[in-house]
């Protein structure tokens, strides 16, 4: 099973990075794509790779913690199922119906409808199939890690007070731990905020709370992309210790930080609304504190931790270990771009420019989808070495040049979402904008020939490996 899930994911990222090298060439002018068609593919684009990552990396922590515990593998058959409907029914409204509201779907946008009326419904209830699915997978391995370790233990608690545990707590169960509990609540949430969407395409006179809403919807979607991100710390945690042969065990300092994410992460969203005035002041200061407050400790105790564990250390580098540590460097570097854009004085030049999907594409592209290439390769095809490492090296390159064009656009006031930037009545930024997405559209190329690669490579390797679960 795991194997049709491997596969499954990797295809679903490269159809998706197809569509964001249209999206670039459009904004180049090199492609003429129509407006309504950009936003179905850049709703499409952003919901695919939010979820199919999430998802993703859900799957690698399920195949990995078959080491400590026992979730169902029947579940995950299921889960599987759910996963697909929905995935088909938001690729159906998007690209057949042209919903075009964006990965967020900000009240009012997705009543505002310049598309086919039926494409916001199917939208909506594809996205609660996959908030079933998601929130099924999140529950099932907390229940199962719960049944192994006691509840009351799972969030290493003891490690705080100082007692000494009776069996130790593997740092890979307390960071999914962290992860889970906050994504299943947040589900919850997103969950919420789809049936109200429902609700209102069912009565179109029902006014909602736009604001509330708008702060559900980052409750749950920046939430989920977060968790994502430590999905894949949790699996570094987890395989790197096995290439340095040095044990990266949990400690009072390590408990501490990850309890201090699971508080804080739940209120970072709040950067999301600065530009919401009518939001109370303290809500924004609370904001910009847990933006730094559930990044900080886990990544200076992470990168502190990742540093220890190679330093003098003899470690095989084969191709695992080189992409879990090339995905934490992206990992930082996207991290600390994103730290800057929370701080409020630095969110007033940047908001709405290239710069934020500067910052997530890089932890994302090439921080998260690395760590999740080395966890799927270990799965797949462990042997694939040489093709593998010049696969990453190609990826790796094309994706910081990718990226590095984003930021410039942002430098140079370049907005985001904008499909072409010939109506941009200031002509530098037009200009720059357009020049930026050329160049952008050429780096892209180099990531899709490294995931091609990538792919030949596991797939050279693969059918020895297709009976293992
Ligand atoms: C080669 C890979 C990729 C390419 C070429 C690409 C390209 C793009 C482009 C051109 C946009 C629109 C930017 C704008 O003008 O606002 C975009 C938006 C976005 N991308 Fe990517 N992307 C890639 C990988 C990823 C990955 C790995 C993720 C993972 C999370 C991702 C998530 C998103 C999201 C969430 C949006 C925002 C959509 C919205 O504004 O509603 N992309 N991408
Ligand atoms: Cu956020």
């Amino acid at each position: 099973m795991v194997m049709v899930w491997a596969v499954t994911v990797i295809l679903t990222l490269l159809v998706l990075m197809v569509l964001g090298l249209l999206m670039r060439m459009s904004q180049a002018g090199a492609l003429a794509v129509r407006p309504d068609y950009f936003y179905a593919m850049m709703t499409l684009h952003g919901l695919g790779m939010a979820g199919t990552l999430f998802i993703g990396g859900v799957i690698a922590v399920w195949y990995h913690a078959f080491r400590y515990v026992q979730p169902s593998l029947a579940l995950f058959r299921w889960i599987y199922v759910l996963v697909l409907v929905g995935t088909v029914g938001v690729i159906v409204a998007t690209l057949v119906g042209r919903h075009g509201s964006g990965w967020y779907m900000l009240y009012p946008l997705p009543f505002i409808t310049t598309w086919a009326r039926w494409s916001t419904s199917l939208a909506i209830v594809s996205i609660l199939v996959l908030g079933v699915a998601w929130l099924l997978a999140q529950l099932e391995l907390l229940r199962a890690f719960a049944a192994r370790y006691g509840a009351r233990r799972l969030l290493a608690w003891e490690y705080i007070t100082g007692a000494t545990p009776q069996e130790p707590l593997p740092s890979f169960i307390l960071i999914a731990t962290v992860s889970l509990l906050a994504g299943a609540i947040t589900t919850v949430v997103g969950a919420v905020v789809m049936m109200l969407y429902l609700f209102k395409w069912f009565v179109p006179a029902l006014q909602l709370d736009a604001l509330l809403l708008k702060d559900l919807m980052f409750l749950f979607g920046h939430t989920l992309v977060n968790i994502t991100m430590y999905l894949g710390v949790a699996l570094l945690y987890e395989r790197l210790p096995l290439y340095t042969g040095r044990a990266w065990s949990v400690n009072r300092v390590v408990a501490l930080a990850w309890n201090a994410t699971l508080v804080f992460v739940l209120f970072a969203f709040l950067h999301h609304l600065y530009m919401d005035f009518a939001q109370p002041k303290a809500l924004q200061v609370i904001g910009q504190v847990a933006s730094y407050f559930s990044a900080i400790p886990a990544t200076v105790v992470t990168m502190f931790g990742a540093a220890t564990q190679v330093y003098r250390a003899d470690v095989k580098w084969s191709f695992a270990p080189i992409a879990y540590y090339l995905g934490i460097v992206g990992w930082a570097v996207g991290g600390l771009a994103a730290v800057l854009d929370s701080t409020i004085a630095v969110n007033v030049y940047f908001h709405n420019t290239l710069w934020v999907p500067g910052h997530f594409h890089t932890y994302f592209l090439v921080g998260y989808v690395l760590m999740l290439f080395a966890a799927l390769h270990e799965i797949v095809s462990p042997e694939a070495q040489s093709r593998a490492k010049a696969a990453l090296a190609v990826f790796v390159v094309g994706g910081y040049g990718f990226v590095t064009m984003f930021y410039l656009g942002g430098l140079a006031a370049v907005p985001r979402r904008y499909a072409t930037y010939q109506a941009i009545p200031i002509k530098q930024v037009a200009a720059a904008g357009q020049a930026l997405a050329g160049y952008a559209a050429w780096f892209v190329g180099l990531v899709l020939v490294g995931l091609l690669l990538y792919l030949a490579a596991l797939v050279g390797e693969w059918r020895r490996n297709w009976a293992v679960v």
